[in-house]
């Protein structure tokens, strides 16, 4: 343990001295400037909230400028909405923005009425007297919206933060627009004309050709890529911050009632979410749990009642203490504790239902004996059959899948050095990728080997670091499972032997081409350390999404404190009419 205390402030010391050279490179700025993006108002008859995320996370990730302009948490700005309500204006917008320290203020509304869009904006200076700056768009299709929202953005960046490439954009412009009026007096200006840049141009030509998604963006959500270049969009749904680090997590139905929960594992808690349409709720949460480092949380109805039961592998001293909660009355209760197995659960690969592996470990080694597929019997969870795997495959690191449709499912492992590899037989290695996935910092420790050595005690444990998981689904509908996995990217890779620390991450989707695992498409690079990932229906709309959660973790003085955000994103498996390039991202 006190190998793990000197490892730990090693690692804060490293973090530290990171953060010191942020802090000193920064100091030769001015301090950013900060914006507050209120959501705008809607007027609609039908839900348009969809269109009001879209709009502000785009205006945010627009106006979001490093160093220079920092766009406020919508966790922040919530709060002080329900002190200054809406429906605002200048002076209301003035005021809201100095409770929030913020700089600037953006507002407005949008109107839908028929197919129809308008969207008023506001832009105000929270200190000064200087007019707000406003803008007025409407467009006879949402598609064309967007670009006039990325144009305000523009001018936004231009006008009031001065950001050079803007100012050098806007001043072509008007110099073209200049060149152009009497034409335009003469034959009567649009309402909302676009400027007459390429980029504009290009825009306009997009918006008409909007039937058809661009060739490298995947149907399943238009912001997952499928050629090999990053996006920086919004097209997703985050939760509210969580405080701690969510470990793991699963959804599934664990109280029956038809609509799924998020089960999220944080150290020495386990909390129940469900997000219904708009809403995102805490549940239940379950507290005086057995102690022990909880690793992993798997969902699977493995007693067969009907009602899912909730696995948490759970180490404590070098020994497996794992536990199974099931929903009872009103909150999760435990249903067993104590287990001497690691638990991880998969859909089965050929048939229907889910199976749950398991396996134990040993004082000097993390794993031991064979994975088993478990069963439940006579109030216990027990071993039934060991499966053959190949050398170096344990219960956290390999799925089964059937990877051609073959009915024929193969073996696909996370090997040591984080190498993705594909088996036939488990001594047929047919793939090893060139790339690293599923890199992780969750380690098991053991006792190094010169522990053994009374020559030299106290050698500090070894880790054993578990990858993230492997999952499997056909959301093409082809029979042919993909693999999806994370890339996470570590900022400190190479520098410190033995430690992990992440600070962006990629989720992948691959395929099985009969020879290789090849990209089919992968979300943009989302900041933070992605811990865990599912696909699921989290949002009750009948329709799975990819469920992440994403750690940052911050250090204050020497206290490491960690927050957490769960991100989903809507996946469309059949998209056969992609009508608009803005998917309704109502409740995902
Ligand atoms: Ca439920
Ligand atoms: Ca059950
Ligand atoms: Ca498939």
């Amino acid at each position: 343990m006190s190998a793990t205390g000197i490892s730990r402030t090693v690692r804060r010391t490293a973090v530290l001295v990171a953060a010191l050279s942020l802090l000193l490179s920064a100091s030769a700025w001015a301090a950013p400037q900060r914006v507050a993006v209120l959501p705008f108002t809607a007027n609609a008859k039908e839900d348009i909230s969809y269109l009001v995320k879209g709009v502000r996370d785009m205006l945010a990730s627009r106006l979001a400028w490093q160093d220079k302009v920092v766009v406020i948490e919508p966790d922040l700005v919530a709060p002080v909405m329900k002190e200054v309500p809406p429906p605002y204006n200048e002076a209301k917008a003035r005021k809201l923005g100095s409770k929030l320290s913020a700089d600037v203020v953006v507002y407005g509304s949008i109107t839908a009425l028929g197919s129809t869009v308008s969207v008023d904006a506001q832009v105000v200076r929270v200190k000064g007297k200087q007019p707000p700056l406003s803008t007025f768009v409407q467009a006879a299709d949402l598609n064309q919206v967007i670009p006039q929202i990325n144009d305000f953005a523009k001018r936004i960046n231009a006008e009031i933060f001065r950001r050079p490439e803007a100012v050098a954009a806007m001043q072509k412009q008007k110099r073209q627009e200049e060149n152009s009026a009497p034409q335009a007096a003469a034959s009567g200006k649009p309402l909302v004309e676009a400027p007459k840049t390429p980029a504009a141009e290009w825009q306009q030509k997009r918006a008409v050709e909007v039937g058809k998604l661009p060739p490298n963006i995947s149907p399943l959500n238009p912001l997952f890529l499928r050629s090999l270049s990053g996006v920086d969009s919004d097209r997703y749904w985050r939760s509210p911050r969580i405080d701690g680090v969510v470990e793991s997590l699963a959804v599934g139905d664990i109280d029956n009632d038809g609509l799924n929960e998020m089960v999220v594992l944080l150290p020495k808690r386990i909390r129940v979410y469900r997000l219904d349409g708009q809403r995102f709720g805490l549940i239940n949460e379950f507290r005086k749990g057995p102690d022990g480092e909880y690793l992993f949380v798997d969902i699977a109805d493995l007693d067969g009642n009907g009602r899912p039961e909730i696995f948490v592998s759970n180490i404590i001293n070098g020994e497996i203490v794992s536990f199974v909660l099931e929903w009872g009355k009103g909150g999760l209760a435990i249903k067993a504790k104590g287990i001497p197995w690691f638990f991880r659960a998969q859909p089965n690969p050929t048939g229907k239902g889910m199976i749950v592996w398991g396996q134990g470990k040993s004082i000097s080694s993390a794993f031991a004996g064979p994975v088993y597929r478990m069963k439940y019997e006579n109030g216990q969870y027990l071993p039934d059959k060991p499966i053959q795997l190949p050398q170096y495959a344990n219960v956290f690191n390999f799925v089964r899948a059937d990877l051609n449709g073959s009915g024929h499912p193969m073996t696909v492992m996370v090997a040591p050095g984080f190498r993705l590899k594909v088996f036939g037989k488990p001594d047929d290695e047919l793939f090893a990728s060139g790339e690293m996935y599923a890199g992780s910092s969750k380690f098991i420790e053991v006792p190094s080997h010169s522990n053994n050595d009374p020559s030299n005690p106290g050698d500090e444990p070894a880790r054993e670091f578990l990858p993230t998981r492997l999952i499997i689904n056909d959301l093409d509908k082809d029979g042919r499972a993909e693999i999806v996995v994370v890339r996470n990217k570590d900022s400190l890779q190479g520098i410190m032997e033995n430690m992990q620390f992440f600070y962006q991450g990629t989720i992948y989707s691959l395929y099985w081409n009969g020879m290789s695992l090849m990209e089919n498409w992968r979300t943009p690079r989302i900041s933070g350390y992605l811990t865990d990932y599912t696909i699921a229906d989290v949002g009750n709309v009948g329709r799975p999404a990819l469920v992440l959660s994403v750690v940052q973790t911050k250090y204050g003085g020497m206290v490491e404190k960690g927050f957490s955000h769960i991100v989903a994103f809507t996946l469309k498996p059949q998209a056969k009419k992609k009508k608009h390039i803005i998917k309704r991202t109502k409740g995902l």
